[in-house]
């Protein structure tokens, strides 16, 4: 008999109310991106992947030095940000890693507690804490350093009302091309250099109480020509999933290593974002022209069934749908999932994201790996990066 598995955020079902939990997360609040371009990468978000027009600052609120595009699509929120000047800081953000992440935002009840918390656990500061209002009410903002140059802002905003944060407005759009069913942030995927795994791993136990519930190591990361390593950290309400690789030695270039080649460090490497209908968001992604990596070979699909059957699971969709899709299966004791990733977003071979589906599986598609790296490597050779 199959078990009853379905479609769940697990994160949200186990809250376990943070007594000893130094530092309680509420949820990931916004991603934010440096870019060169804002106004086009917004374009992008909305037309390829469904974002929809949120919020903006820029010069006509007063902004003289930045431009901001916020964007939403259910839970998820990302701010592009590009500089409007020579002399703003951001470009030489954007001159060393091209478009990337910059800030991990977390949603949190009390920014000024965070910020103590884990500064005095030796993060450095980012941001000390900032209050800012408007009539809306106010938002309390704080920021530490994490790998490379990327940044968690801790974000209080349970005295405001307003739809973004103070000094943007609401940005109302003629053109509001529809969802694909993107949910929320399931994970996000952070690349360090050699040996500097642990280092990061310990920092997360130790600066922001996280723990390692997932390992994998270069004997299960590996194909003919490439390794590398990855844990797993989760906060303690497990809505937080933050992984971390680093390059391990093969017989050619890791992916890892040809990330902190054209990244020029360390840095965010792919968001994962959660739908409960993977077929309808790839689809319509495809046809909004995202590219994603070459589909796996004919025998990766006939050996699905097998590993569902291995853990008396019962596929719910169409094998043949998500073969012609590209969707990639994996399944454990708990349930099943469904994953796809896309070509890198940016000309650097650098961030890219993975869609999603938690069919009761609370892995990260160990079974998949072998298939997704050489896929990866195909691009890689095709790139002359290999
Ligand atoms: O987040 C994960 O662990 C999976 C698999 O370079 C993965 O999405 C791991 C490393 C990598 C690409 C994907
Ligand atoms: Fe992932």
């Amino acid at each position: 008999m199959s078990k009853d598995i379905k479609s769940v955020d697990y994160g949200l079902e186990k809250i376990f109310a943070g007594a000893q939990d130094f530092l309680p997360l509420l949820g990931t609040d916004y991603v934010e991106f440096y870019v060169g371009n804002a106004k086009q990468a917004a374009h992008f978000y909305k037309t390829a992947f469904g974002f929809q027009s949120l919020a903006y600052r820029g010069l006509e609120t007063g902004s003289k030095d930045s431009v901001s595009y916020v964007l939403k699509q259910d839970k998820i929120r990302l701010v592009l940000t590009t500089p409007l000047s020579s002399k703003n800081p951001i470009n030489e953000h954007i001159v060393k890693h091209g478009d990337g992440v910059k800030v991990i935002a977390l949603w949190v009840e009390d920014a000024r507690k965070a910020y103590e918390e884990t500064t005095s656990r030796g993060a450095k500061s980012f941001l000390a804490p900032v209050v800012e209002t408007d009539e809306h009410g106010e938002i309390v903002k704080a920021g530490i350093y994490t790998y490379g140059e990327t940044v968690h802002m801790f974000v209080e905003r349970k005295n405001y009302k307003g739809t973004f944060m103070p000094g943007f407005r609401p940005w109302k759009s003629d053109y509001n091309p529809t969802p694909v069913g993107l949910k929320y942030i399931d994970h996000m995927v952070g690349n360090v250099g050699w040996g500097q795994m642990n280092t990061w791993v310990k920092w997360y136990e130790d600066v922001m109480g996280f723990e390692n519930f997932l390992s994998f190591d270069d004997k299960q990361i590996h194909t003919e020509y490439s390794a590398l390593m990855s844990k797993v950290m989760s906060n303690g309400n497990g809505r937080i999933k933050f992984p971390i690789n680093e390059p391990a030695e093969g017989k050619k270039k890791s992916q890892i290593e040809e990330y902190l080649d054209f990244y020029e460090g360390a840095g965010v490497q792919h968001i994962a974002v959660a739908t409960d209908d993977i077929i309808s968001t790839v689809s319509q992604l495809r046809e909004r022209g995202v590219e994603f990596l070459s589909t796996p070979p004919e025998e990766y699909y006939k050996a699905v069934p097998g590993r569902l059957e291995e853990f008396s699971h019962e596929l719910r969709e169409d094998i043949e749908t998500l073969k012609g899709l590209g969707i990639m299966i994996d399944a454990d004791e708990e349930g099943y999932l469904l994953q796809i990733f896309t070509k890198p977003v940016e000309d650097r071979p650098t961030l890219f994201f993975e869609i999603i589906q938690r069919m009761g599986a609370r892995g990260f598609g160990a079974g998949n790996f072998k298939a997704l790296f050489e896929s990866i490597e195909r691009e890689q050779a095709n790139r002359g990066t290999l």
